[in-house]
């Protein structure tokens, strides 16, 4: 018997799966047709009334969601439920002014700790266990997230956050924690640390790391793995559908298991639209039918992945998802901070030092990510001597960080210096070897 949380859920046979999708979906398009103006908007546009959804076969026909489309509705235009009825806000981190905001009624973060206490128990995790969270508490949905799962399953938790590496390590072996939750990326760093910091990992009880927030590759799961001395394992998840907990690996790592009861998958052509079999690598798409705040239809995640159905050997019936293997837009995962460079580029066109001409280079140096961005001077600003160009820098910098919450070194280059492009404008050289 597969050690399941919910095996009633977990191991449905499809065709009740997809009957009680069906159901689902059918409540959830009558409720925000209801209750979000946007949506009832939407669904009139594209001709279709609450009642033509009779089933998952209709899901097809539903408009999609898109990221602009939270933010054009800024903050609370696409919640369902009224203010009063929601406990608890979240946010994807990055933007200013307009964040993607996310809230939860009492009984989603009730499903949140539920699909988290399934991941947690996918890969073996049990009220016996010691749960350091090192994910960032906060607007960030990872380190809450975890922290209720954790306590579902009934874990003993540690809600450390992140940063702070030395003390990390040494609440780890003064706790004896069995489980460390934190960025694949994170989890490097705290290896180095640990190395140089002359604690065996064998003084260390790790035996199981959830690692996700960010893209990874099957290489850094065997270096994390023999450096610190545990089973590392894949978690999916993003804010506007729940956070973590989306999908997660289980212990034979055939693919991450998706709550598919909770969250519909779809795989389309990111191109058009169009909606392409199991097996075949496009960008994922998700209907929330049970979140009562936020039930998005057909949210494009940008991320690109490949479904598979079919029973897992661990007894599991769920849809199962590849690792993320890129993205259908340019949005950078840096230090867990989901960054677009348009909004780089809107700070940095704030400062009339400077013109529109930059490169904004991604390296990976001791395992945390770091950021340069080069930009050119305006000739005028560059040819007088008495121009301050460490001071802009430094401002420059500031607004950035204020911005995204990351710091960047910014550093500023003579005019018409910078490689120009025929084409499309090439504003990022990511040198990071994630895949
Ligand atoms: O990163 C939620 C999360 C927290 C997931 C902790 C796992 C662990 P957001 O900040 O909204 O939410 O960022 C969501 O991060 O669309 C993906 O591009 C990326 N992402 C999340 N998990 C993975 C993963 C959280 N396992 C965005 N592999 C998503 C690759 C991931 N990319």
């Amino acid at each position: 018997m597969t050690r399941c949380w919910n095996p009633e859920m977990e191991c449905l046979a499809p065709e009740k799966l997809r009957d009680l999708q069906g159901r689902r979906l059918t409540e959830m398009i009558e409720r925000v047709c209801a209750h979000v103006p946007y949506y009832a908007q939407r669904m009139e546009a594209a001709g279709l009334a609450p009642s033509d959804v009779r089933g998952v076969d209709d899901l097809a026909r539903l408009p999609f969601t898109r990221k602009t489309d939270l933010r054009d509705n800024y903050p609370f235009g696409t919640f369902a439920v009224p203010l009063e009825d929601v406990v608890r806000i979240h946010a994807s981190s990055g933007t200013t002014g307009k964040q993607t905001v996310v809230g939860y009624t009492a009984r989603d973060i009730e499903t949140w700790s539920e699909v988290v206490a399934r991941s947690l128990t996918n890969v073996g995790v049990t009220k016996r266990d010691v749960v350091h969270v090192a994910y960032g508490y906060g607007l960030f949905t990872g380190g809450l997230g975890f922290h209720y799962g954790a306590e579902k399953v009934g874990a003993t938790v540690v809600p450390i956050s992140g940063g702070n590496t030395s003390r990390q390590i040494q609440l780890m072996v003064d706790f004896q924690a069995t489980v460390l939750c934190c960025t694949p990326s994170y989890a490097l760093h705290l290896a180095d640390e640990l190395e140089a910091s002359g604690v065996r990992k064998e003084d260390l009880k790790l035996r199981v790391g959830i690692f996700g927030a960010e893209p990874w590759s099957e290489e850094m799961r065997r270096q994390i793995e023999s450096r610190l001395g545990l089973k590392a394992y894949d978690v999916y998840g993003l804010s506007e559908i729940i956070g973590p907990g989306v999908s997660m690996d289980c212990e034979c790592l055939t693919g991450m298991h998706i709550c598919a009861d909770h969250f519909l998958p779809e795989i389309i052509d990111p191109a058009t639209g169009a909606v392409l079999p199991d097996g075949e690598r496009g960008e994922l798409v998700f209907t929330c039918i049970t979140k009562e705040a936020l039930p998005l239809v057909r949210y494009r995640t940008g991320d690109l992945t490949v479904l598979h159905t079919g029973t897992c050997a661990c007894g599991r019936t769920s849809p199962r998802m590849e690792k993320v293997t890129g993205r259908s837009d340019d949005m950078l995962i840096i230090r867990g901070v989901n960054v677009f460079p348009s909004q780089i580029e809107s700070v940095l066109l704030s400062f009339g030092e400077v013109d529109p001409h930059y490169l904004i280079h991604v390296d990976r140096i001791d395992n945390l990510d770091q950021m340069e961005i080069q930009i050119e001077m305006t000739p005028q600003f560059f040819s007088d001597e008495e121009s301050p160009v460490e001071e802009t820098e430094s401002r420059l910098a500031h607004a950035i960080h204020d911005t995204l919450g990351l710091w960047a070194m910014v550093g500023l280059v003579e005019p018409k210096t910078l490689p120009r492009s025929e084409g499309k404008a090439k504003r990022v050289i990511d040198r990071r070897r994630i895949f």
